[in-house]
């Protein structure tokens, strides 16, 4: 499975690092929706669902993550450990987040605003929703 993790430009001089995300330029699609996460406890995953449209980039702000991508078929790990880097996440994709650092705040830039609708929270129903056989799966 093809991640997409886009390495964002850091304006750095003697005071410092700054980023900037602007739509259609850093994040490939309009910016309906910001939202962060933070005071993960240990141990505990997020996420456990797909989106049926909802394209997102994930940003961990400070500290580090691990993000599950899952597309019915095939699982990948990714770890997002710097503030300048983003993962792509589109929609059909089953997402996990573990592995939260105590510090960690993860940002994320949303295609849409929140719609509980559009949440696939069963993963049978996911595999289902994507056409993926569970003898399919590797
Ligand atoms: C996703 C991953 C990466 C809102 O009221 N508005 C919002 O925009 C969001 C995202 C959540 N909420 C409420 C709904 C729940 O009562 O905040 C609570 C926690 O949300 P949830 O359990 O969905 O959080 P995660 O971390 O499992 O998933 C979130 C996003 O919901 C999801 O779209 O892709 O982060």
């Amino acid at each position: 499975m093809q991640t997409i993790k886009y390495t964002f430009q850091p304006h750095g001089d003697e005071r410092g690092q700054l980023v900037a995300l602007e739509e259609f330029n850093d994040i490939p699609f309009r910016i309906k929706r910001v939202y962060y996460m933070y005071d993960t406890l240990a141990n505990v995953v997020r996420g456990h669902h797909a989106h049926k449209n909802l394209e997102q980039i994930l940003v961990c702000v400070h500290g580090s993550c691990k993000i599950r991508l899952d597309n019915g078929k095939e699982k990948k790990v990714v770890a997002l450990e710097k503030p300048y880097e983003g993962l792509y996440v589109p929609n059909n994709i089953w997402r996990e987040m573990f592995d939260f650092s105590a510090d960690a705040v993860l940002m994320v830039f949303a295609s849409e605003i929140y719609d509980e609708s559009d949440y696939i929270r069963d993963y049978d129903e996911f595999l289902k929703f994507v056409g993926v056989k569970k003898d399919d799966r590797t």
